[in-house]
């Protein structure tokens, strides 16, 4: 792993994890992509090649300018998004996903790592401490397109021994970059709409339970993955990853305790449909085995920083 390509470096997670890329492996060693431009010097330190992940000789050509041997692709149409226009959402997830696994192969690439989500679950999994090993069928694109990426894992490390790496990330909480549009997001939204207004109107039901994480333990989580012994993952694209899981009430709950007025109230829309069939919390004793995982945020930690930093944005 010397020299790195991120594709979809700029957002919610890339914008994040490529600062911490840059101070483990050095700045000259970490190239960044997407398809959008750095307008406001996101990730101002890297070589920045404008690249859309559909466009197969695009990565091909950065890779050898490069002399890459490792990709992340974070490149991506999120589950709310996704359902707003499933087939943009199958040509970027997989379309693109496909590009970066063809040429991982061609160029034996050292390791290639691309999450999948808590959204692979569905209607027949089991929700509760989701297991690891359940019944995949997921009823939105997004899902679908995060499954058959933890299929393609499974099939091109079978058959071409290509070293494929991915977390089921839970919803990720962060303040630097604003989420991509998924089902998660209100649990972003809410610190802004409590400092600037004292109240919050949330678009899934108050008893909606899902796993999230903070964005701290996201990016210790995705390094540790990177680097962890091959020898010992039994999985590929697919590992579980737990932190905490609330409700919207809980997470209201928790915010009061710094802002004693702020109310809550809600307007389910359609991503309470999608909210339905996740789990509420997954086992993630396989990634705690292979490669050591522990959280290190709870919902009190993430809170108490979330409020502080945000309360930097917004004042
Ligand atoms: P995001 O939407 O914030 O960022 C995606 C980035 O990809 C953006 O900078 C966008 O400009 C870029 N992009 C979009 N289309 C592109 C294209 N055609 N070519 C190149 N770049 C393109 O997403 P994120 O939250 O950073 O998610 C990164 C990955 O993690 C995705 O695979 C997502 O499914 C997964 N994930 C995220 C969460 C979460 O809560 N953030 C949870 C589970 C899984
Ligand atoms: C979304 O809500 O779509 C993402 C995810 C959990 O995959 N945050």
């Amino acid at each position: 792993m010397k020299k790195i390509l991120v594709i979809g470096a700029l957002g919610q997670i890339g914008s994040e994890l490529t600062p911490e890329f840059n101070k483990r492996y050095g700045c000259d060693n970490v190239v960044v992509a997407d398809v959008a431009y750095d307008k406001h010097g996101v990730v101002k330190d890297n070589a920045f090649e404008k690249i859309d992940v559909t466009d197969y000789n695009a990565i091909e050509s950065a890779i050898k300018r490069h002399r890459i041997d490792t990709i992340i692709n974070l490149a991506a149409i999120l589950s709310a998004k996704g359902e707003q226009n499933p087939d943009l959402a199958w040509r970027i997830n997989i379309d693109g996903l496909l590009n970066v696994i063809r040429l991982g192969v061609k160029y034996k690439l050292d390791r290639v790592m691309v999450p999948s989500s808590i959204a692979v679950f569905g209607p027949q999994s089991v929700l509760y401490n989701a297991p690891q090993e359940t019944v995949l069928k997921p009823n939105t694109m997004y899902g679908i397109t995060k499954v058959t990426g933890e299929l393609l894992a499974d099939y091109y490390f079978r058959n071409f021994g290509l070293d494929f790496r991915g977390i089921r990330y839970p919803g990720i909480i962060s303040y630097k970059t604003p989420p991509g549009g998924g089902t998660t997001d209100y649990a972003v939204e809410i610190f802004y709409d409590a400092l600037k207004h004292k109240k919050y109107t949330c678009f899934l039901s108050s008893e909606a339970c899902l796993p999230m994480m903070y964005m701290p333990d996201c990016i210790r989580g995705t390094i540790m993955l990177l680097e962890a012994d091959r020898s010992k993952l039994q999985h590929h694209g697919n590992y579980n990853l737990g932190a905490m899981s609330f409700t919207p009430e809980i997470l209201a709950a928790e915010i009061r305790k710094h802002i004693p007025e702020f109310e809550i109230s809600y307007k389910p829309d359609f991503r309470r449909e999608i909210a339905k069939y996740w789990p509420a919390s997954v086992d993630d004793s396989s990634a705690r085995a292979e490669w050591g995982w522990a959280p290190q945020w709870d919902l009190p930690a993430t809170v108490a920083d979330m409020l502080k930093e945000v309360a930097k944005k917004v004042n």
